[in-house]
């Protein structure tokens, strides 16, 4: 656990409110659908992001995950410099199977993610098999994706029909190679 419940309380309900949450259209199987969930991506402004069709430009740094980055950054002696906030309003919001392994993160990265609100399970498969394991992700809880995972593993948050409410997940992740405009 990496924050107080009351510090974990507020700042779902002050993220909720602050962030600019959008819905993206992302391409699946070639088609543009909506993607279930909100996002808002945030980092230096180097730091751009081209995942699932999406080219995300960066936010400027709210100051509530500025603080947060730099928090992480002391705790784990590792440099961020971009957030990928989604916001999963209800059990139908999810995200499917995938790795984090887009080429501007470089070979092995490191991210660090940070949950808020409603628990929920995160699987987690080896590639190419079709067995998977759930972590139940807690409010204020902080889940490290070390270096080798996204060669190795896959994962998810799949949608539930157990009620839940309002969850927040930053990822924090570091942009390395840059592509041109
Ligand atoms: O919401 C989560 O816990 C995971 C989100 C995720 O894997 C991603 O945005 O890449
Ligand atoms: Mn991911």
């Amino acid at each position: 656990m990496l924050l107080a419940p009351v510090e974990a309380d507020r700042l779902l309900s002050d993220l909720w409110d602050q962030l600019d949450w959008k819905q993206h259209e992302i391409m699946l199987f070639g088609r543009k659908v909506a993607q279930p969930r909100l996002s808002a991506w945030y980092g230096d402004p180097q730091a751009r992001y081209r995942y699932s069709g999406l080219q995300l430009e960066p936010l400027p740094w709210h100051p509530l995950l500025l603080g947060l980055k730099n928090k992480l950054e002391d705790h784990l002696r590792h440099e961020f410099n971009s957030v990928l906030a989604n916001a999963y309003r209800d059990g139908k919001d999810s995200m499917g199977w995938h790795s984090d392994d887009e080429p501007e993160l470089g070979a092995e990265p490191l991210v660090a993610s940070l949950s808020l609100g409603s628990e929920r399970r995160f699987l987690v498969r080896t590639k190419g098999d079709s067995r998977s394991t759930g972590i139940w992700l807690e409010h204020g809880s902080l889940l490290l994706m070390k270096r080798g995972c996204q060669e190795i593993y896959q994962h998810s948050l799949p949608k539930t029909q157990k009620q839940s409410r309002l969850r927040i997940n930053l990822t924090f992740r570091q942009i390395l190679n840059q592509f041109p405009p």
